[in-house]
């Protein structure tokens, strides 16, 4: 009988295992704005409906269909990065956990890495999930924006509601925007503002 060597455990990782992850990155040119949040909150078709490129990023009805960075060069100066969603409970341990350490270095160790989108579900608002990585982004001093995403779904009242709730949360957190934008990829609700709000980010670099 043959023996079946063991697989190695999730986060049995030596550090230049890590670094050799890390060097596996694009290297790192011109500007990138990663979008970040929850799985199925909606990052891919945020991606899609801000580069009006239906399945230019894959989406999907069952969460974690993006398992990986995927970089879009949108032109020279600027690349789109779509994340895997984190707190995805029904994937297997050791990918959720190798998707968070992804995130996570990613977020941390990136210098061109300009701004993060954190998307978050206009019915659900900010959740325990979400912490972790605005304590990372807040350490790392990586300005980020909260975006509601999904708005079509909420009646005027929610979404004021979740305005309210989200500002209020986000005062406790340095590197964010006071603000949360509300979008909808759906609808096209608030993309044009979120284009303008990266087109401003973008003249400011060029300054
Ligand atoms: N109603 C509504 N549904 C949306 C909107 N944006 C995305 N969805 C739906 O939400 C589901 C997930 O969308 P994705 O864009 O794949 O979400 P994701 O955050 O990239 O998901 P993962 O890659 O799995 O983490 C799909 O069924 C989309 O059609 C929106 O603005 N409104
Ligand atoms: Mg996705």
């Amino acid at each position: 009988m043959t023996a079946v060597k063991p697989r190695t455990p999730a986060g049995a990782f030596t550090t230049g295992e890590i670094g050799a992850g890390r060097r596996l990155l694009p290297a790192m040119k011109g500007n990138e704005i990663a979008f970040v949040g929850r799985s199925n909150v909606g990052k891919s078709s945020l991606i899609n409906a801000l580069t009006n490129r239906n399945g230019l990023a894959r989406t999907s009805h069952t969460p974690g269909r993006t398992q990986e960075l995927v970089f879009f060069a949108a032109d020279d100066h600027l690349t789109l990065v779509d994340m895997p969603g984190y707190g995805y409970a029904a994937a297997p341990k050791a990918k959720v956990a190798a998707w968070t350490a992804l995130i996570h270095t990613y977020l941390r160790g990136r210098a061109n890495l300009k701004r993060v989108y954190v998307l978050v579900d206009a019915r659900r608002g900010l959740t325990a999930a979400d912490d972790e990585v605005l304590e990372t982004l807040d350490s790392a001093a990586v300005s980020y924006q909260i975006v509601l995403t999904k708005a079509d779904e909420v009646k005027p009242g929610e979404l004021a509601a979740c305005l309210d709730a989200t500002g209020m949360a986000l005062s406790k957190h340095p590197a964010a925007f006071p603000q949360a934008l509300v979008t909808s990829a759906r609808s096209g609700a608030g993309i044009p503002e979120l284009r303008a709000a990266i087109a401003r980010l973008l003249a400011e670099q060029r300054r």
